[in-house]
């Protein structure tokens, strides 16, 4: 009986320490402190311009590994409307921009995928309006 109560506390203690070393382990590990992380866009998500935006441009929260980024930007009928690389900036390693020809109005969305310099892919989209001239 002794050495059962002996045991029981002990073992205790082994789960406490697991549990603690697994939230640990979690909290370094985690997507959600590692990752590059969009904070802004120009033109912001949904908006609605009345004027044709001249580039796209993307801040994330960290720097990012610029010579792989990707941005497209595609019209309401999916089509891509350039084939220019994004271009990073030399004095902000945090953000980059997609130069853009003259836009007809319509709605697009804007395709990203950079790489964080965790090694890990973001990938996401947004889109936005173009309105008619008045
Ligand atoms: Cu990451």
């Amino acid at each position: 009986m002794k050495q059962n109560s002996q045991v029981l506390p002990s073992f205790k203690w082994l789960i406490a320490i697991v549990t603690i070393a697994f939230f640990a382990l979690s909290i370094y590990a985690g997507p959600s402190f590692a990752h590059a992380k969009l904070v802004k866009s120009d033109p912001p998500n949904r908006a609605t311009l009345n004027i044709a935006p001249k580039q796209i441009q993307l801040w994330f929260n960290e720097e990012i590994e610029g010579s792989f980024a990707s941005i497209s930007l595609h019209d309401a009928d999916g089509k891509s409307v350039t084939d220019a690389s994004p271009e990073t900036l030399p004095d902000d390693l945090k953000t980059v921009v997609l130069r853009l020809p003259e836009i007809a109005p319509g709605r697009y969305t804007v395709n990203f995928r950079v790489l964080s310099k965790d090694g890990h892919v973001v990938e996401s989209d947004y889109s936005f309006t173009l309105k008619k001239a008045e």
